[in-house]
């Protein structure tokens, strides 16, 4: 009689990594500019976009946004171009989720 055999097989799909986008606090750009970058770029009303920025003023930094690794990267050079245009310091850095 013929054996019948299983195939185990390891899924191929791997869930696409993520990548989270922060601004640093610094001592020189000013909160109306922070709040305006959150705004224009990261979609926060105005609310949401004034509680975030004290967030990073007082704690360092803050988590803005979470894409994948091309939407991210544009992001961050979006914000610093957007900012030395305005003679504003601010950074704005990614940082790779840990929970991927
Ligand atoms: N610390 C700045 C000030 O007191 C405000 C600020 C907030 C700057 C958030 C950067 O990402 C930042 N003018």
């Amino acid at each position: 009689m013929p054996q019948e055999t299983i195939d185990i097989v390891k899924p191929r799909v791997k869930r696409p990594k993520k990548f989270q986008v922060l601004l640093l606090n610094d001592d020189y750009t000013t909160m109306e500019f922070v709040v305006e970058v959150l705004r224009l770029f990261f979609s926060k009303s105005n609310e949401a976009a004034n509680a975030l920025m004290l967030k990073i003023h007082i704690e360092g930094e803050a988590v803005c946004g979470v894409y994948s690794y091309d939407v991210a990267q544009t992001k961050v050079t979006q914000v610093i171009e957007f900012s030395r245009k305005h003679d504003q310091p601010l950074m704005c850095i990614i940082r790779e989720t840990l929970d991927n």
